[in-house]
């Protein structure tokens, strides 16, 4: 996904600062988001069919005249991607808290369902659901003391048996939910190297026993095409009603999030980010795209923010980059908040124009304790307005925090980067917004 987004920078700068366009402009842009998604293994079929509806609309009259062709041409490919994402985010269908929702998870060996299984027992259970999960892998071995660590660390209870009958276990798993007044049951399944025969067959007969409000694949989206190809089949065989796309966060070509909804009609409901059990994102069509196409998702961005910040401090920092009040002392707090949200790496591909332009290596050359030290040496002064940090204030706070001027003058270059990317964010943000106003 990262080389996407890196690609579609580079096509939309090229393409966004015309002044005006022609229809060659418009034809080579779209030749190269052709080849980006090909590359990126996004199905064949699918890129076809995006190229000719981006083309077609691009160039109507919309596009050749406006005032900003470039703008324009970029929305457009953000809305078809949207559409082709599935366009609006779709919920779990399950059923209100008197009655029990069953969630049947299926997919291949290795795919993310155990880690999936608790991921999604810790988002239900903080949104109030009372939660069971069920292990019914009986195959691989440890398969069901995994699942019992995991349920372990998010206060989840796993209900588990020594017995080989997968069928046996789901049924007292219900009387066990009737008898302690669960309301949301989610079972765990066998995973295979291949799709057989055999998983096939235990899996109807689990879906005919325990009739389960959401059937959902999980599926890694490190397999790129194979992923949707799976998909298709495990709905034939089983009907699955929603895809969870995990290892979202490894370096994907995203080609899987891309054809999965248009091969399979079936929604994508979650993307898995990471390894640890809050690493679970609803699946928004609309900040995937941004995502994707390299403007990063401001939206994602500050909700996760608010998971570690109290909602007054969230919208401060929103206020502060629509207003342009972002200063260095706000940049520390971030670095201090940062690392207690996890992930720089999925933070930062949210940032919208940092997405794909900074590697795991560079990342972990910055050292954040660097960038702390230097900005603790400055003033209040000089946190609050950085363009008074000439060459004397430099060395000052170089030897204050026993770094060199080279890397003081770094962390400054970095901050004015950041603060002009919010910008353009911001900007971006209200001019979409007037674009949509004015349709
Ligand atoms: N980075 C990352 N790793 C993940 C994600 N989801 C799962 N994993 C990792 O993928 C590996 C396999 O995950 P499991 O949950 O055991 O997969 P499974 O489908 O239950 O595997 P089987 O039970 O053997 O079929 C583990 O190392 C997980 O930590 C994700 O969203 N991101
Ligand atoms: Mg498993």
């Amino acid at each position: 996904m990262e080389k996407l987004s890196q690609k579609f920078g580079d096509i939309f700068r090229a393409i966004g600062g015309k002044a005006s366009i022609s229809e060659k402009n418009i034809e080579d842009a779209v030749e190269e988001i052709k080849m980006a998604l090909l590359e990126a293994d996004v199905n064949l079929r699918v890129v076809r069919r995006f190229v000719n509806a981006t083309i077609e609309e691009a160039k109507g009259e919309k596009v050749l005249r406006a005032v900003q062709p470039g703008q324009q041409f970029v929305k457009i490919v953000h809305d078809r991607m949207v559409a082709l994402l599935g366009d609006t985010k779709q919920d779990l269908q399950l059923k209100g808290p008197d009655t029990l929702s069953v969630i049947l998870l299926a997919g291949l060996q290795g795919s993310g369902k155990t880690t999936t299984a608790a991921k999604l027992a810790l988002h239900l259970k903080n949104k109030g659901r009372k939660v069971l999960l069920v292990a019914c892998d009986l195959v691989r071995p440890a398969a069901v003391e995994q699942l019992v660590v995991l349920g372990g660390q998010i206060g989840v209870t796993v209900y588990r048996e020594d017995s080989q009958n997968v069928l046996a276990i789901a049924g007292n798993a219900f009387k066990v939910c009737k008898k302690d007044l669960y309301d949301t049951v989610i079972f765990d399944t066998t995973g295979r190297m291949q799709i057989d025969d055999g998983l096939m067959k235990e899996l109807e007969q689990l879906r005919n026993l325990v009739k389960p409000d959401e059937t959902l694949l999980v599926a890694d989206a490190m397999t790129g095409q194979s992923a949707v190809d799976i998909a298709k089949v495990f709905n034939e065989r089983i009907g699955i009603s929603g895809v969870i796309l995990t290892k979202f966060d490894s370096d994907t070509r995203g080609g899987a999030a891309l054809s999965l909804k248009s091969v399979t009609d079936k929604p994508i409901k979650f993307i898995g980010v990471s390894e640890r059990p809050e690493g679970l994102e609803v699946f928004h069509p609309e900040r995937i795209a941004s995502r994707i196409l390299g403007m990063g998702d401001i939206v994602s961005l500050v909700e996760k923010a608010q998971e570690v910040m109290e909602q007054g401090e969230a919208e401060a920092l929103e206020r502060k980059m629509v207003n342009e009040t972002f200063t260095l002392q706000d940049y520390l707090d971030q670095i201090r908040k940062m690392k207690k949200m996890g992930s720089m790496k999925s933070l930062l591909d949210m940032m919208p124009g940092l997405a794909g332009q900074i590697s795991e290596e560079q990342l972990n050359a910055v050292d954040t304790k660097h960038e702390e030290a230097i900005i603790l040496s400055m003033t209040r002064k000089e946190r609050n307005n950085y363009l008074i940090i000439g060459p004397t204030r430099r060395s000052r706070i170089a030897r204050g925090s026993g770094t060199s001027v080279a890397e003081v003058a770094r962390l400054l270059k970095k901050f004015e980067k950041s603060k002009l990317m919010m910008r353009k964010a911001v900007k971006n943000k209200k001019m979409a917004a007037q674009m949509m106003g004015g349709m």
